[in-house]
């Protein structure tokens, strides 16, 4: 095994071994035969598509091959937004089949809505239910959903996973953190499914309650996903709670958690190719670049009844990971996802992603996986703070002591990223904690 942290022991287990462990000719003709599907559903019966294809002077007809996707046109977020609420719906919400919507918050604009078919919440749950296998989980687990219920898919997409695997369910949605750890405990959960920052303050809490998780729980795995998690902050989750944590990634417009997950080897995420295919491209030319280097990944649907995309624009950054998993899986796999186009911070002319903050940090044993980013205008330039919190064991009182500290990170910020910042070193437990998506970017700039 790549990596020894975690209870993740014996055989590897699979869901669907005859899907994960296709070869590529047999995945490739199902893909086409379901892009050819996809294609014909758009086109018929969303009327978007429909004009889109008329105007790039293409027939579903015309796609023959995998490569023909290419000439396909894309699908933005913006395109989402003006499709509010059913517009892109295949399916008449009012027709019996749409079972399930679910939307991603519209913070900035109107939210994008998803509906589902009782097919597409099966293939959901089949993606999800796979992420427990490749934790070690199986039909005897007992799985604490700690992502949020509700509109976000994180909640009910883990939920539906344990429903396909048939493991026993613990809907504890996100919050109440203390009964979270005492149910965990009493109930012998052993594998865990929330955001990458609840579990660790999850751990953190269990540990102030006077227990020992990684000794004393049952608990084995987590799966965690919906934000960026550098590696140290996985490995301090992983020894805190005794686990192996795998990095699940999704998105609320594609499907949701499960598009892609990593196996134990902890060696890029395994991308669900009979339900979507992914494309990485320049996110300037919208050329496809060579496997191995970075660029925007875009999805498109194989398999989704009421709300298939083609060609979707994620704007989430990754590569293809080359060459084969020792897992077994042919399923190519996605590396984790560096940052989003529209996260990126420039500062000073240097392009950075706030993740790769994260990153310099974790070699750092006087500080915790806690952080933020504070964005302000000093005249006419941007201001940028990082708000890094010490141990409770750093003698926060020597004045010197925090001086030094500060020194040392921005020398390394420089080092690792060429970019200056004020490093503002702060008190144990000052800084925000979150039970679901961490907010790490605070943008306080004057807007012009
Ligand atoms: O976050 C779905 C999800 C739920 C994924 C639970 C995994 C686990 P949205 O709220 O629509 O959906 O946010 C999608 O979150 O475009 C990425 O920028 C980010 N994201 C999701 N998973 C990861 C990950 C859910 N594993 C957006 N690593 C995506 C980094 C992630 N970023």
């Amino acid at each position: 095994m790549a990596n020894s942290t975690g209870k993740v022991a014996g055989p590897e287990k699979y869901f669907q071994p005859e899907i994960e462990k296709m070869g590529r000719e047999e995945l490739e003709a199902l893909q086409l035969e379901r892009l050819k599907a996809t294609v014909a559903n758009c086109y018929e019966n969303i009327p978007f598509y429909r004009r889109a294809f008329d105007e790039a002077g293409i027939a579903p007809s015309d796609v023959q091959t995998l490569d023909d996707l290419r000439r396909l046109p894309f699908t933005t977020k913006q395109d989402m937004r003006d499709a509010y609420p059913f517009d892109l719906f295949a399916i008449p919400v009012d027709d019996g089949r749409v079972q399930r919507l679910h939307a991603s918050s519209g913070t900035t604009g109107n939210a994008t809505v998803v509906g589902y078919t009782q097919r597409d919440i099966d293939a959901w749950g089949d993606t999800f239910a796979r992420a427990i296998a490749q934790v070690g989980g199986d039909e005897h687990s007992i799985l604490q959903v700690a992502y949020g219920y509700g509109l976000f898919t994180g909640g009910l997409g883990a939920h539906e996973g344990g429903i396909r695997m048939n493991s026993t369910i613990l809907p504890m949605s996100s919050g109440n953190t203390k009964r979270q750890v005492q149910m965990m405990r009493d109930f012998g959960a052993d594998i865990l499914a929330c955001t990458p920052s609840y579990a660790l303050l999850i751990a953190d809490t269990a540990i102030e309650m006077g227990f020992d998780p990684a000794n004393d729980f049952k608990l084995s795995g987590a799966i965690c996903g919906a934000e960026p998690c550098s590696e140290g902050m996985r490995r301090d989750i992983e020894s805190k709670l005794g686990v192996k944590v795998v990095d699940i990634y999704g998105l609320s417009e594609v499907m949701g958690p499960g598009v892609s997950c990593e196996c134990r080897y902890q060696t890029g995420l395994h991308v669900a190719e009979d339900h979507f295919i992914i494309e990485i491209l320049d996110p300037d030319t919208l050329e496809p670049v060579p496997d191995g280097e970075y660029g925007e990944v875009v999805f498109t649907t194989l398999s989704k009844e009421c709300t298939p995309l083609i060609r979707y624009r994620t704007r989430d950054i990754s590569r293809i990971v080359p060459g084969a998993c020792e897992c077994g899986r042919t399923l190519r796999r996605m590396d984790r996802i560096q940052g989003r186009t529209d996260d990126m911070l420039i500062i000073r002319g240097v392009n950075v992603f706030p993740n790769q903050f994260q990153e310099v940090l974790a070699g750092f044993e006087e500080v915790t996986s806690y952080y933020q980013i504070i964005l302000t205008s000093r005249g006419p330039l941007d201001h940028v703070t990082l708000k890094v919190e010490t141990v409770p064991e750093f003698d926060f009182d020597e004045i010197r002591k925090i001086e030094d500290l500060q020194k040392r990170i921005n020398a390394e910020l420089k080092s690792n990223l060429q970019v200056s910042v004020e490093v503002k070193v702060v008190e144990p437990k000052s800084i925000e904690r979150s039970e679901g998506k961490a907010r790490r970017v605070i943008d306080e700039r004057e807007k012009a």
